[in-house]
């Protein structure tokens, strides 16, 4: 189980002191939200930011992008520093051409979806995949409910991978606390994305994320 801290959480104005911290408490990765205020309105975290935190840190930038015509951004991205860039399967019209364009960076492609999207949507790009980010809240907005009837998606898309012996990981993302991270990882996620309900509640990031992940691995035995 790996985790990935959400830098549109975080304090936008010590956002080194913030990285450094998570670093030093072993973060596995940083998940860094792009919109267009088109797609989804609201403007999160941009190009700039992600050629600034590779030059402080070592750890994998994950990048999920909520833009109409994200093919626009992909070499971008990537020259920025993206190592996993998903792209949400609702604004695409062609998927294996854009994960076949990000895996031709050397970057990890993934299919980002939302609560109302079905695995059936995905299932003829499994071999072009290597993650999918399974929204758990409607995109857009940090703060929001965790929307339970997607759990059974997540055990139809695990029991699916593992069916056919593909190595795809899956990330949730959205209000992913204690309860909501166990219930992910007992039905099949890999990566959780720690927002403002686990790691950035409040001021104390790096305890707050040795907290989550060992209260997470002793109830869940991962
Ligand atoms: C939402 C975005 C997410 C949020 C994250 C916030 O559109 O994709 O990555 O940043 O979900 O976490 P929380 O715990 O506030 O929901
Ligand atoms: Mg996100």
């Amino acid at each position: 189980m790996k985790i990935s801290a959400s830098l549109m959480c975080a304090d936008i104005f010590n956002l080194e002191k913030d990285i450094k911290k998570l670093d030093n408490a072993d973060i596995d990765l940083w998940h860094i939200d792009i919109m267009d205020g088109n797609y989804v309105p609201n403007i999160a975290l941009n190009f700039n930011h992600i050629e600034k935190i590779k030059q402080i840190s070592n750890t994998d930038i994950e990048v999920h992008v909520m833009a109409e015509k994200p093919d626009r951004y992909i070499e971008k991205l990537v020259k920025a520093g993206a190592d996993y860039i998903s792209v949400h399967l609702e604004t695409i019209k062609f998927p294996n051409r854009i994960l076949n364009l990000i895996k031709s960076y050397n970057a990890k492609a993934g299919l980002a979806i939302n609560p109302g999207t079905g695995i059936e949507d995905i299932k003829y790009y499994i071999d072009a995949l290597d993650y999918v980010l399974i929204m758990t809240v409607e995109p857009g907005f940090a703060g929001q409910k965790y929307i339970d009837t997607v759990v059974p998606k997540i055990v139809e898309l695990k029991r699916m991978i593992d069916q056919q012996n593909k190595n795809i990981e899956i990330i949730v993302d959205g209000n992913i606390n204690i309860e909501n991270g166990l219930k992910s990882i007992n039905a099949g996620a890999d990566i959780l994305v720690a927002g403002t309900s686990s790691v950035f509640k409040n001021s104390e990031i790096d305890k707050n994320l040795v907290e989550f992940r060992e209260k997470l691995k002793v109830k869940s035995n991962v």
